[in-house]
């Protein structure tokens, strides 16, 4: 252990031990959490002199008592006795009973020793005998809940780290603690823990996709501010979608953290550091570089006096991780200024997420208020030309609940493509460019540049820029949508205005370039006849579709829930719903809408429509069946043609599948339209009819 000999130079701990290596999967089956992630960071630090500048700890076994503050007496005699002898035989069955976990004969010492470890440094920093410290432990612990081992994770070592310097050393003053978890995925142990505590602020930035991104719970909301004196001590920073990078973790730090972390003034900061957010990770889908995470910890180091402690989580890729400890290192070693340019601007999303977050957390946390200035608004949001290039057939990885990655096309080229999508002509303000003290929001459209208008002047058809004039022009017409098939659902419906994916649907919704809700929900029967055909979907895996037969007959009823929303939003429901936002994206927003304004007339007339542009689709006939508050109500269903080809056979024939069915009576019954029995016995009437 070699101690740097020059005071003024900066004291960084540093700890690893080889004995956490030997938890590992039984059977030597691969894992991503694996014992060469933590010899991987070690190696590459080695190699680059890092230990010699600093004071190498050595691990240490963390005390039941301290253990006991934040778990379970229950789980810490799990986790102890888990590699024992006596429990060889059942070991693999208990690891299958948790979600994400395994367990061999190394376990229970490098669980101990995980946590140990991150108290150990963190004692040291609040001390001021070290002034910063990394802990290269594993296995992680922000996943890991009072009573149950999740994740990857055994204990939950910065949680039992923070509640020990509260607890066991008030001699330190560490009064207030900032834990930055900017590991991909939601540290939803850690914030369980302190939920109601305001001694700790918990902040976690995560890939969230709509509650569909591990752990896939609602928790990892940005709605998830805390509770009772803990109220506004949580703050959740959900991505909607990967590909997050440099750029958008720097823009939450500038607009969220650190506003924050300035008010609140931390004694220290716990990072749960796990590097699955890196470009690369197998798991995260995201591409923070090196550069981005020694932006991110630089940024923290004006807090708390320089008090950081950084603790492993996750991170999955080798290189990646190492080359990204090794960047945090020289930060907190505070050798050469920082190298680097951030590559791109951030998302559209990134954007959206960020006013969520500080609209939900704004009266707690009075900086939050404060506009976000003009350039991270408008001029400079710009899609970068890397993301530019994304072909519409990208896709991304997502985990299911095996851990086995499946594929899932992506659906987000209309928001990659358009960054400006947020945009509409305001007519109010036309002409006048975005002040800063107009902030867009659902309700106050932000005015296009002059740009845009000026060219828009000139090709009064095109999309320019991002902006096609008929979305402009079709926000200010309400229609009636009408569904009778899922739709019926609410939240499953608000997928397709707001994006995302709903339990029991497979499907990740874009959504309307207009999120903003309906403005009225209201019921009704029509005289047409449900019925399910079709035999496998991509949203429902097995089993029907629900279509209104496109002529009516006054012997039958179909339910229908209706939406009020905006022709911008029904065409968006419409693309959606013929799944052609994937190929259509781009010259969606470039061409004419699928049903504009005159083709209402031409439906309203002749109470049917089928549009061309939609023949590869399901649901390419519109339907009018009237009027209600002056609004024309539509539906969209098949045409009568393939009625035909179901009826001969030429089309596959299904009815609904258990999900579909749940989801079918779900909204029938929430819409409090009839009960669970009638809703069934009406669906089931549907699936045996033509
Ligand atoms: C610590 C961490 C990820 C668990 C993913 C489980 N856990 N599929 O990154
Ligand atoms: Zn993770």
């Amino acid at each position: 252990m070699a101690a740097p000999e020059d005071p003024h130079r900066r004291r960084v701990g540093l700890l690893y031990d080889e004995r956490m290596c030997r938890h590992a999967n039984p059977e030597g089956e691969i894992h991503p959490e694996n014992p060469d992630r933590i010899r991987a960071i070690w190696q590459k630090l080695e190699s680059k002199g890092i230990p010699q500048r600093c004071v190498v700890l050595s691990a240490k076994e963390a005390e039941d008592k301290y253990i006991a503050s934040v778990h379970t007496q229950r789980h810490i005699k799990l986790i102890k006795n888990i590699s024992s002898k006596k429990f060889n035989s059942r070991r693999v069955r208990i690891a299958s009973e948790f979600n994400s976990i395994y367990f061999n004969e190394g376990s229970s010492e490098a669980a101990y020793l995980a946590a140990g470890s991150v108290i150990e440094v963190s004692e040291k920093v609040a001390k001021g005998d070290l002034d910063s410290a990394i802990a290269i432990v594993r296995p992680p612990g922000h996943h890991a809940e009072s009573d149950e081992a999740m994740g990857f994770c055994l204990f939950n070592n910065v949680a039992i780290t923070a509640n020990f310097l509260l607890n066991e050393r008030p001699e330190l003053g560490i009064r207030k603690i900032l834990i930055v978890d900017w590991d991909v995925h939601h540290g939803n142990g850690t914030q369980n823990m302190f939920y109601k505590d305001p001694r700790v602020l918990f902040f976690s930035v995560h890939r969230f996709d709509f509650g569909s991104f591990y752990p896939a719970s609602d928790d990892g909301s940005y709605c998830m501010i805390g509770e009772g004196l803990g109220a506004g001590y949580n703050i959740n920073v959900p991505w909607e979608q990967g590909q997050c990078g440099d750029a958008d973790y720097v823009a939450v730090w500038d607009h969220v953290l650190l506003p924050v972390a300035e008010s609140y003034n931390p004694d220290i900061i716990l990072i749960s550091a796990g590097f699955d957010a890196a470009v690369d990770d197998p798991l995260g889908g995201c591409c923070v570089t090196p550069y981005g995470y020694s932006l991110m910890l630089k940024k923290l180091m004006g807090f708390a006096q320089g008090k950081i402690v950084m603790a492993l989580e996750g991170g999955y890729n080798l290189k990646s991780i190492a080359d990204s400890v090794l960047a945090c290192a020289k930060v907190l070693l505070e050798e050469d200024p920082l190298v680097g340019s951030i590559k791109a601007q951030p998302l559209e999303s990134t954007w959206r997420v960020m006013q969520e977050v500080r609209q939900e957390l704004k009266t707690f946390w009075p900086a939050l208020s404060v506009e976000l200035p003009q350039k991270v608004l408008v001029s400079n949001w710009r899609p970068c030309p890397v993301e530019l290039n994304l072909s519409a057939s990208s896709e991304s990885t997502m985990e299911n609940d095996e851990g086995a990655s499946i594929t899932i096309c992506a659906t987000n080229s209309v928001e990659i493509i358009e960054p400006l999508s947020k945009l509409n002509i305001d007519e109010d303000n036309h002409g006048k460019a975005i002040t800063s003290d107009h902030i867009p929001t659902e309700k106050s459209p932000v005015v296009l540049s002059e740009e845009c208008h000026n060219a828009q002047a000139l090709m009064p058809d095109k999309n320019v820029d991002g902006c096609p004039r008929w979305r402009s022009v079709l926000s200010k017409t309400e229609v009636w949508y009408g569904s009778y098939g899922s739709n019926m659902w609410k939240p499953g419906f608000l997928c397709y205005i707001k994006g995302g994916k709903v339990e029991g649907v497979n499907e990740l919704c874009p959504g309307s370039r207009d999120k903003s809700s309906p403005k009225g929900v209201i019921w009704k029967t029509v005289p047409h006849q449900l019925f399910f055909a079709r035999s496998l979907t991509r949203a429902w895996g097995k089993g029907g579709v629900a279509f209104l037969h496109p002529e009516s007959n006054k012997n039958v009823k179909a339910y229908m829930c209706m939406y009020r929303i905006t022709l911008e939003q029904f065409n968006d429901v419409l693309l959606q719903e013929n799944s052609l936002h994937q190929e259509n994206g781009k010259s969606q927003g470039a061409g004419a809408p699928l049903l504009d304004l005159s083709d209402i007339g031409v439906v309203a007339e002749n109470k049917s429509l089928l549009l061309e542009s939609l023949k590869a689709g399901w649901y390419s006939n519109i339907l009018y069946f009237g009027e209600e508050d002056n609004l024309p109500i539509l539906t969209m269903t098949c045409s009568c043609s393939e009625i035909d080809q179901f009826r001969s056979g030429e089309l596959p024939v299904s009815g609904p599948s258990n999900d579909y069915m749940n989801t079918l009576v779900r909204g029938l019954v929430e819409g409090k339209q009839i009960t669970r029995e009638e809703a069934i016995a009406y669906i089931n009437d549907a699936a045996t009819s033509r």
